[in-house]
């Protein structure tokens, strides 16, 4: 009997398990724009453009590989609303009483699966390098799961720079030569390719546009690749300009360049038009030839099979109550400036504008800049991960929950990061560009014109001493502000809560 073979927006690869179960003579694929999966967060305007642009054109190359293919399009007049909906109405017409999908990254989807009345098997998601199950086996018995050693495992896993059973260059890390700050005038790096305009990425925008209007978000330019050809190209492009220097500056952010050496593939990798262990061997192949250093090479490596499988691992073990955590009791709401309200803070304006052009920005903008000043101001961790689930066109919840509420909000109390990630306008000036022209004064510690990041930074430390006093990693934090003047840490302290009461009343902050 025939079966439908689901195929999500961010499933769109050939090797995925539910189309190598499926048989191509008998079964039906079925694809849907729908507004339950448009709409559970204000995505990004260009988020949406590239998953529906990249579904119509996997759609397509699927039927010419052969397949049957039912897709439904957001304006179709018969378009149910939801993915089980849509396999509801897909079943009856092709009296079809079986589902294979391979499982979703998102519990919200997979229990919405699960629930319906059909017949549904979930695979598991083979486009991963570990599964759900040695995650689970790996994390057993251990006190703390730590994405060290989880890396090392997965590198003898792959092979990847292994010599033997040893690490390549006899460590596992060179993050000691990498992190220094850019200079703005390291002249001639090049953005990544953009893809040229065609009729369906057109077609798209012109959707969007009458839809989504409302949401936070430049959609055009438009220039993310929608195919798998194209996301290629960007990742060729990435081993050729960036790779050699991406560790050295990988922590960086300069004003004028939004992207510096990042790869800038995340929504690629994540939408399944690449996969993680070709783009490491590509990186691997890089420094074999003598192209790429191993720091840049092996930090690269580690974010792929090291942090982004081990972000998954934690996502699938901790289960659907994750998102809910609030360790810290934080509650404050997130500020206006999230969503494009005026600021004076040069980093915060910075990052979210940036956001809002390119549905992007990197690592340390998404956990120094804006992730950090959330968790110093003690923003409700639900509101922080809507933010970040919405804005950014590699988040879904899979890879973002556990990015956001763990590393960077510390809401699930220390499951993703053994410490807070949190700093002063100290690491923000070091490693940026920022603070030159900002209306605040990185060096001052108090008064009208203290950098808010140097004010809520004792702030935080101060509200949760119990908690991270007795942390190893924090103690030097509470010993100099244990050994600061009392007038001047009250002093801090007020200015820290007038600046939280300006922000909670609306104010420009
Ligand atoms: P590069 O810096 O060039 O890194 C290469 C690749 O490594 C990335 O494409 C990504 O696939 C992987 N990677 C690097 N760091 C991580 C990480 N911490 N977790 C998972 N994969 C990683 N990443 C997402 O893919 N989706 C998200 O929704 C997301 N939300 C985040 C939210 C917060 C608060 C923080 C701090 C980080 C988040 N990240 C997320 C991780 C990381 O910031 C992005 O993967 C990265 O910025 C994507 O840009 P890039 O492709 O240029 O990455
Ligand atoms: C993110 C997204 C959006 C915006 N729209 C769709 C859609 O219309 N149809 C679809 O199948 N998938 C979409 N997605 C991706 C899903 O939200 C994603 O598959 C789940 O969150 C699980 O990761
Ligand atoms: Fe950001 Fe403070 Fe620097 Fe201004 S001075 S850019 S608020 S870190």
């Amino acid at each position: 009997m025939v079966k439908l073979v689901l195929v999500l927006g961010d499933q769109l690869s050939d090797t995925l398990s539910a189309l190598q179960q499926a048989d191509k003579t008998r079964d039906v694929v079925v694809m849907a724009e729908v507004g339950t999966e448009a709409g559970y967060v204000p995505h990004h305007p260009k988020k949406i453009a590239f998953i529906f642009a990249a579904m119509r054109k996997f759609a397509q190359a699927l039927r010419k590989e052969g397949w049957t293919v039912t897709y439904t399009r957001l304006d179709d007049g018969e378009n149910a609303g939801s993915t089980p909906a849509e396999l509801l109405r897909r079943a009856q017409e092709f009296g079809a009483d079986q589902v294979l999908a391979t499982q979703p990254g998102e519990w919200r989807l997979i229990q919405a699966l699960q629930d319906m009345p059909l017949h549904v098997t979930l695979l598991p998601d083979t486009r991963f390098l570990c599964s759900n199950d040695e995650f689970s086996k790996w994390a057993q018995g251990r006190k703390a799961l730590r994405m060290e050693y989880f890396y090392r495992e997965m590198r003898r896993k792959t092979g990847l720079l292994m010599d033997g059973d040893q690490p390549e260059g006899g460590k596992w890390n060179f993050d000691h030569d990498n992190r220094k700050p850019a200079k703005g005038d390291d002249l001639f790096r090049q953005s990544p390719p953009a893809a040229p305009s065609d009729p369906i990425v057109e077609e798209v925008l012109d959707l969007v546009e009458a839809r989504f209007a409302d949401n936070f978000g430049q959609l055009r330019p438009f220039t993310f690749h929608t195919d798998r050809a194209g996301a290629l190209r960007v990742l060729d492009h990435f081993i050729t300009h960036a790779l050699p220097d991406f560790g050295t500056y990988q922590d960086a952010m300069l004003s004028d360049d939004p992207y510096l050496y990042h790869a800038v593939i995340g929504l690629y990798l994540n939408a399944g038009l690449l996969h993680p262990l070709e783009v490491c061997q590509r990186a691997e192949a890089a420094y074999k030839c003598g192209h790429a250093p191993l720091n840049s090479v092996e930090g690269f490596i580690r974010q792929i099979i090291g942090w982004r499988e081990f972000i998954r691992g934690i996502y699938f073990l901790e289960g659907p109550d994750y998102t809910q955590r609030n360790a810290l009791d934080h509650t404050r709401d997130l500020p206006a400036l999230y969503w494009g309200g005026a600021t004076r803070m040069n980093c915060l304006s910075h990052a979210v504008g940036q956001t809002r052009d390119l549905a992007y920005a990197h690592h340390i903008q998404r956990l120094m800049v804006t992730g950090n000043f959330a968790l110093l101001a003690g923003v409700d961790p639900a509101q922080v991960h809507e933010w970040y689930l919405a804005v950014y066109a590699d988040a879904y919840e899979w890879v973002e929950a556990p990015n956001t509420l763990g590393m960077s909000q510390f809401a699930d109390g220390g499951v993703v990061g053994s410490k807070p990630y949190v700093s002063s306008g100290a690491y923000i000036d070091r490693m940026s560009d920022y603070c030159r022209s900002c209306h605040y004064k990185v060096k001052d510690k108090t008064g009208a014109l203290a950098c808010p990041f140097n004010l809520l930074y004792w702030h935080f430390l101060d509200r949760h001493r119990d908690r991270f006093a007795r942390n190893p990693r924090m103690a030097q934090m509470y010993r100099t502000w244990d050994r600061m003047d009392d007038a001047h840490c009250q002093q801090v302290l007020a200015d820290a809560g007038a600046f939280l009461s300006r922000m909670k009343e609306g104010q420009i902050i």
